[in-house]
């Protein structure tokens, strides 16, 4: 078994986006592309000699492989153990649950999440820290630099390990133990809920539909809602995970889980449906003809977590991605804890988690977690949802329209332009940062423009800062239009506009939110001179 120290050169555009490094298979098939970002992890990260890592994806194309390429390296640089799941699989959640449990020093997940896979499509990796959570910013942006000035990786010469055989198996100087990828995961949510009124739930009748979109959910689904929970053989849909997630985009949204949507809302509709993403992190709640928007999602979980075991005390407090609507403010304040205001990513929530301040959190976009892991989960969410209906015995919709009797409604949607010309697309956002004065006072979409700015977010934990996170429109009434470009898309560039507006008037919630929203839609286009520039008459995808 020979350790190889390998010469190699910088690779630009090795720099982590919202949730680590994305890119086309074929990107991450050239030649050192993979092993330098890995390497410049594993030179960034601290001591690594004698260390635990964990190590899984999220079964997309190229995961088997980068597995073994990423075990030769961390055998040749040190790590005393590999902990993998089997067959390399392990959703994003269940990944930062192994980290934590056993005290890994961290953990390497391969997904590019919702993006769609096979070898024209799309990879990823990320970093995890010891407390299971995405590496804050100063993390990846000292593995970028190591990348820029990166000259040699090392790698160990030996035989593939079996990932599909659970057990012990000798790297070198390095153990790689393949575990089971469920087990540990499944046991922290039967700690959280309330398994015995969701099982009397599914005694009932009381039908439900999980659609798993052929991606890494599919096995834990099926074990804890199956399996442990008893709810019906066939509740989870598309539970085999695909390397090409069934050609499809994995994305738990009314565009690309239109499966499901269609289910939920055909005539013999089911009660309650959900759905995950590709790394198992995101989640879709519907019920018989209506979807709930994340946000409202988020402000549901807290105004009713004491109905949750792990919860049933209260919580500390609540954070929300900028974007995400004020819906859960409203509950914050209704209860007496802190709401914090953070920046998009999930990364940002892990400081105020370890230091106790929050136990919620969310983002608009299909996320919500809390302080069980140091992740967003997608199945935590569904069974959080699950936990409630059997204690509440009421509709989903009958909870949701209860809950804006109570706190008001925020209409809220998300409108994005994907695969846009990157000028184009940064011209659109610096229109609306030209006109930040003159909009201020003005009259627009029927309210008055309080304040526009970029929003920047310090750290109340360590004061880090971050800029540059979303230009804000917003209005005296609280309403809101944001623009964003994202961080993890790999063609082109995608525009998010996120409009927001409050409602207090118990009649008006019945409205749809796109009919609701109308007047700050065409005041989003004008100041943005969006239509013109890019060309489109309509977003890609609305949510
Ligand atoms: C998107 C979402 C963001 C989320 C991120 C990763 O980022 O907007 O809220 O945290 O994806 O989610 P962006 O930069 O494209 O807007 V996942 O499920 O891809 O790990
Ligand atoms: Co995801």
């Amino acid at each position: 078994m020979l350790e190889h120290t390998v010469s190699t050169q910088p690779i630009e555009g090795q720099r982590p986006g919202t949730s680590g490094l994305r890119a086309k298979v074929k990107v991450f098939q050239q030649p050192h592309y993979l092993e330098n970002f890995v390497q410049a992890v594993f030179d960034s990260i601290g001591d690594i000699s004698g260390q635990t890592l964990v190590l899984g994806g999220d079964g997309r194309f190229y995961n088997r492989e980068v597995i073994q390429i990423i075990l030769k390296m961390a055998a040749a640089n040190g790590f005393a153990k590999v902990l993998v799941g089997q067959g390399g699989i392990l959703s994003t959640p269940a990944a930062s649950c192994v980290i934590r449990k056993y005290k890994a020093f961290g953990g390497l997940i391969l997904s590019a999440s919702h993006n769609p896979a096979g070898p024209d499509e799309d990879f990823g990796i990320k970093y995890n820290m010891g407390n299971g959570g995405p590496a804050p910013e100063q993390v990846t942006e000292a593995i970028y630099a190591r990348t820029l000035n990166i000259s040699e990786y090392k790698i160990l010469d030996c035989a593939d390990i079996n990932l599909d055989e659970k057990g012990e198996f000798s790297m070198g100087d390095m153990q790689v133990e393949v575990m089971d990828a469920v087990a540990d995961y499944a046991a922290l949510m039967q700690e959280l809920f309330d398994f015995d009124a969701i099982r009397g739930l599914f005694a009932q009748d009381f039908s439900f539909v999980f659609d798993a979109m052929h991606a890494v959910t599919g096995p834990y689904a099926k074990v804890i809602l199956e399996g442990m929970l008893g709810a019906p053989k066939g509740t989870v849909m598309n539970g085999e995970p695909k390397d090409d997630f069934g050609g499809g985009h994995p994305d738990p949204n009314l565009t690309y889980a239109h499966e499901l949507v269609d289910i939920l809302y055909a005539d013999d509709a089911p009660d309650f449906g959900a759905a995950s993403d590709g790394d198992g992190d995101r989640n879709m709640i519907l019920g018989n003809h209506f979807f709930v928007t994340p946000s409202d999602s988020l402000a549901v979980m807290a105004a009713n977590a004491t109905l949750v075991p792990a919860y049933s005390k209260g919580i500390a407090g609540v954070a929300r991605s900028m974007p995400t609507s004020g819906a859960v403010d409203r509950v914050a304040e209704a209860l007496g804890i802190d709401c914090f205001e953070t920046p998009t990513g999930w990364k940002f929530f892990g400081n105020l988690m370890d230091a106790g301040k929050v136990t919620l959190c969310g983002e608009e976009s299909f996320g919500t977690g809390s302080d069980h892991v140091r992740e967003k989960d997608g199945l935590w969410a569904v069974l959080f949802w699950l936990n409630i209906l059997a204690v509440r015995q009421e509709s989903v919709e009958g909870i949701l329209a209860d809950h804006w009797a109570t706190y008001g409604r925020n209409f809220y949607s998300r409108h994005d332009y994907e695969a846009v010309d990157s000028a184009a697309a940064t011209q659109v956002l610096q229109n609306v940062r030209d006109q930040f004065d003159s909009l201020k006072g003005q009259t627009l979409a029927g309210r008055v423009v309080q304040m526009c700015n970029d929003f920047a977010y310090t750290d109340p934990i360590d004061g880090s800062v971050s800029e540059n996170q979303g230009v804000r429109v917003l209005f005296e009434d609280g309403s809101r239009i944001i623009f964003r470009l994202s961080g993890t898309g790999t063609s082109g560039t995608t525009i998010r506009i996120y409009l927001e507006s409050y409602e207090a008037d118990t009649s008006k919630h019945g409205l749809d939110a796109q009919t609701a929203l109308k007047d700050m839609i065409d005041a989003a286009n004008s100041i943005s001179k969006l239509p013109e520039l890019t060309g489109r008459d309509k977003p890609t995808v609305i949510t």
